[in-house]
Formats: structure tokens, sequence, C-alpha cells
């Protein structure tokens, strides 16, 4: 992925500048607080509610939908921020998925993808994010520290993503707004809660903590609520429904 990745982001800034990324009007917006959004949700928790059209563990999600009717839909349900998967091909997101959720959604959008170049903080702004996804398995320390520099320096805000102790250890000293537990394995695509409920402990004191992945009833929230969790990342449960603004309501209310 990462090999492919680099490819992608050269070939791309061989097309698009630094410097016309920056020029663009939403470069120069002031972004929103995903991390206040989620402090301050009237629900007491947050969620993050995912467009996800497919993924390489499940194949196809939900391809009937426009991006703007699942973004409005998530809105109108009342969630406090959506994550967009730009990555194409693995999950068969873009950029212009970006684009469309910031024109049509005042809620704070996550840029999800495989973030390992500075070119692609940038543009992960020009789009129109507000925070963006560091995932710390395909990340030196270094690179994490230095990311999350450049994030917070335009204004974005970071979720890093770890999944296990070892990611979190290493990398308890970037002060990131947000830290995720993912419970999906990234090789094996295997999902247990287990590992937000062993690692929530870890996370330092004021880090905003969101449990990642496989979340598909309520109990399951209870659960991790009751842990210590903060915010909920969902994709697939509210993807794979024709009607993503009834399916968020039942599951929150
Ligand atoms: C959402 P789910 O199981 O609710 O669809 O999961 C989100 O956590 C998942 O898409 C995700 C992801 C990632 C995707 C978590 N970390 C890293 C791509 C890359």
């Amino acid at each position: 992925i990462i090999h492919q990745k680099k490819k992608e982001v050269m070939l791309k800034e061989s097309l698009i500048s630094r410097k016309q990324l920056e020029n663009s009007e939403l470069f120069k917006r002031h972004t929103f607080s995903l991390s206040e959004q989620i402090k301050t949700s009237p629900l007491g928790f947050g969620i993050i509610a995912e467009h996800k059209r497919r993924s390489p563990s499940r194949s196809s999600i939900n391809t009937s939908l426009l991006v703007q009717e699942v973004l409005e839909a998530y809105e109108n349900a009342g969630v406090n921020g959506a994550s967009i998967l730009t990555d194409n091909s693995f999950f068969g997101g873009s950029l212009e998925d970006l684009l469309l959720a910031r024109a049509t959604v005042k809620l704070p959008l996550l840029r999800k993808d495989f973030i390992i170049e500075e070119y692609q903080v940038i543009e992960a702004k020009a789009f129109g994010a507000d925070a963006i996804l560091l995932i710390a398995a395909t990340l030196t320390k270094q690179k994490v520290n230095s990311l999350t520099k450049l994030a917070q320096n335009l204004g974005l805000e970071v979720l890093l993503e770890v999944h296990n102790f070892k990611e979190l250890e290493q990398n308890i000293d970037t002060p990131v707004q947000l830290m995720g537990v993912n419970n999906r394995n990234l090789k094996t695509f295997e999902v247990s809660l287990e590992n937000s409920l062993s690692l929530v402990h870890h996370i330092p004191d004021g880090v905003v903590k969101i449990s990642e992945s496989g979340i598909n009833s309520a109990e399951a929230i209870k659960t991790l609520y009751d842990v210590g969790y903060d915010g909920f990342l969902i994709g697939e449960h509210f993807m794979k429904t024709n009607d993503p603004e009834k399916e968020v309501k039942n599951f929150i209310h």
C-alpha cells in the first residue's frame, strides 16, 4: 500500500503543485474542530459517521447513494463529524468525494486515507478537510510528529490510529487531539472490540478517545462508553442501508 501511495503522490504533485493547492479558496478557510464537536455533543458521546463505498474486507457496501445524499443524511441525523474515504484503489473513494462533502455539510470532516507525505496534508485542507487520519502502523514516530505539526499549523486536527500497545506507547508524546483504536486488524481484517477495551486506559488524559471499526450495536457503544471512549467511528453499519438517516437515528437515540 505504502509503495503505491508514494507513486500516487508523486504523480499528483507533478500535476498540481503545493503552491497551487495553497492558493485555493478552501485552503484559506477556517476549519471546524472535530474534537470540540465530540466533547460538546448533545448525545453525551460523539459519532463520526463514515462515507465508504467499498472496502477490501467487504467489497461493495453501497454504490447507489450519492456522497451528498449520505452526508446530508448524516448531518440530519445529528452526527458530530464525518469521515470521508479518499483512497481509490482499496476503498473506491476520491478527493472529489471530499470536495462534494464539504460543499454539502457544515460537519467537521476527516480525510481518511493512507497519509504518508506532507503533500497529502496540504491536499486534505485544500479539498475541504478539518482533520486527517494518521495510521501509526504505517509511519515512524518522527513522521507522525512532523505530519502532526504540519497539520496543526494548517488548523487541521489529527486522529492518530493505533491497534496495539506498542504503537500507542511509541507515539504517546505526540500532541494529537484525538486517538483512535482500530478494532479491525488491517492484515487479517478480523474485528474484535477487545482491542479497544484493553488499550483505553493507556491513552493520555485530555486526548479525545475514539473506538474505530466493527461497531454495529447500541450495546457495543455502551460497553465502549463505559470503559472511557468519547466517540465512535462507524462506517459499514450506516453505509449498508439505503436510508442512512433512519439507520443513524435508530442507532443513537
Ligand atoms: C469504519 P466500519 O467497520 O464501521 O466500517 O469501520 C472505520 O473505522 C474503518 O473504515 C477504518 C479504516 C482505517 C479504513 C478504520 N481505520 C484505515 C481505511 C484505513
